[in-house]
């Protein structure tokens, strides 16, 4: 694989979508209005502003809440199909549960949805990215079982007042972060740690809430509705760190512990956890003197609700991992000890300002085909893929985020076009500069430049804005394009 992997001159499939992508918390703002409920970001931020890296949060974020017009119109011009954003819990239901609904909370998703289908954007919505009602998190939150079933009655509401128009969900953002980081690694809220413990038990109630939900469209709403139900995973790919056998099975297993923990109960013929979870873990607990395994089991009957529960497989994709094999003495439970892996990037990559973002557009190629390979196949929306600039840059020409999205653009149209693997839409994080989490403002995902320290929140195109709007409009990669008001690269 070369820096151009596809033939020159390759377009994009006809039917193929081009879209961006945000998330509730990072952009909306407008945190206790219109009677909103607090959510566990919201609790963090305020409770614990040393976990943030700038001390910030998501009060204002890019006042998103109060420009929807203008929003819009920045996304027509991007000239996208269509536009990924995510509902705010606390919005709709601010107690969590479905006992009172907020009308205002719901008349704001409905002036957005409108406005987009007005404007021919196809809204595809995130149900859950990240911001649990606080008050679920206080009866414990995912590892609660019950969550699964507060979960699906949360969707319910969405599926009645909204899904007359809304044509395709995803009901979880990344399952892995929402629980090995809020549960048992502390980089997400809540910031729970226990270690091999909380991640699992969390992934088990999130799991059997997706599952439970796609049964709900199918019994209640797919008739009339006609949309599509689906989850998005993140996935790095692993590389083997050497040529060894050892680090062969080390990348194998890295993404099966990171990426079949969730798709292999969903798209795997035989279902359930991966068979390498399921004994990894299994002995380790036995050998902690657990008297059950950390891991919790599904019964045959939630195996079967889960095989087949998506439309359409969500890949959030950003970089890569060189895996080696993992060996030591601890005894003390761990999530990286159960996966006996070790991961590291080379220097040899080009860093974005995220620790973990190295650019190797090999690894998505690779990916997808593992994806085909291992689950036969099935339909791909990449629902986010993108590259960070740190929060002081200002960075309207940004090549190396140019760079980025052509060469993975790149990358995607060859495992289209020459391995046949399905992908048929592909979503840009972040539609503009917005809150980075535990990094506050300090790091830019955007196509559109956001002026935080300016109280109207100003959004302006970054050189990569145009450059997108191009490969959408003439649904290829090309490396001599210089958008007005831009100077070329130098590649
Ligand atoms: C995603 N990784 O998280 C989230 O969905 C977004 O909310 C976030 O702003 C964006 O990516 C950038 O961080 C990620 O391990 C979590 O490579 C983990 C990884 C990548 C992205």
């Amino acid at each position: 694989l070369s820096k151009t992997q596809a033939q020159d001159g390759n377009q994009f499939p006809g039917g193929f979508r081009f879209g961006v992508a945000t998330a509730s918390y990072q952009v909306e703002g407008a945190w206790n209005e219109d009677g909103k409920g607090e959510n566990i970001w919201d609790y963090l931020t305020h409770n614990n502003p040393g976990a943030i890296d700038d001390g910030s949060n998501g009060d204002i974020a890019c006042d998103s809440y109060h420009k929807t017009a203008e929003d819009v119109e920045l996304l027509k011009d991007l000239d996208v199909d269509f536009y990924r954003f995510s509902i705010s819990w606390s919005r709709i239901l601010p107690s969590g549960h479905a006992n009172y609904i907020n009308r205002e909370g719901v008349n704001y998703y409905n002036e957005l949805i409108d406005t987009l289908i007005a404007n021919d954007i196809r809204p595809l919505i995130t149900m859950f990215h990240w911001d649990l009602p606080q008050p679920l998190q206080e009866i414990g939150g995912w590892p609660n079982p019950i969550l699964a079933d507060l979960f699906v009655d949360y969707a319910k509401v969405l599926f009645d007042e909204f899904g007359d128009r809304v044509l395709e969900w995803i009901t979880f953002n990344e399952p892995y972060q929402i629980c090995h980081q809020g549960y048992s690694e502390a980089t997400k809220a809540p910031l729970y740690a226990q270690d091999g413990i909380g991640g699992y038990l969390c992934g088990h109630t999130l799991l059997l809430a997706h599952a439970k939900t796609y049964q709900l469209y199918n019994e209640s709403y797919r008739e009339t509705q006609q949309g599509r139900v689906g989850i998005t995973v993140n996935a790095m790919w692993g590389e083997p760190a050497s040529e060894s056998e050892d680090d062969a099975t080390a990348a194998e297993n890295y993404i099966q512990f990171t990426f079949g923990w969730f798709f292999n109960p969903i798209y795997a013929s035989e279902g359930d956890y991966p068979s390498v979870m399921r004994s990894q873990i299994d002995a380790n607990s036995q050998a902690e003197g657990f008297q059950r395994s950390r891991l919790p089991s599904f019964t045959q009957e939630e195996i079967e609700l889960l095989k087949g529960s998506s439309d359409f497989l969500g890949l959030n994709h950003y970089s890569s991992y060189e895996c080696a094999r993992l060996t030591t003495d601890e005894t003390t439970p761990s999530f990286i000890n159960d996966m006996g892996v070790s991961y590291t990037q080379p220097d040899t990559w080009e860093a974005g300002a995220s620790f973990w973002l190295k650019v190797y557009p090999d690894g998505i190629r690779k990916l997808l085909n593992w994806i085909k390979t291992r689950y036969g196949n099935p339909e791909v929306m990449i629902t986010e893929n993108g590259f960070s600039y740190a929060g002081n840059e200002q960075d309207l020409q940004d090549c190396r985020r140019v760079n980025y999205y052509n060469v993975y653009l790149e990358a995607i149209l060859a495992a289209i076009v020459e391995d046949e693997c399905n992908v048929t839409a592909y979503t840009a994080w972040s539609f503009m500069d917005n809150y980075e989490w535990l990094r506050g403002y300090t790091q830019r995902f955007g196509l559109y430049y956001v002026d935080f320290t300016d109280d109207d929140r100003p959004r302006t195109p970054k050189m990569s804005s145009r450059v997108y709007s191009n490969i959408i409009s003439t649904r290829a990669i090309n490396w001599t394009y210089v958008p007005e008001g831009f100077t070329a690269c130098d590649w």
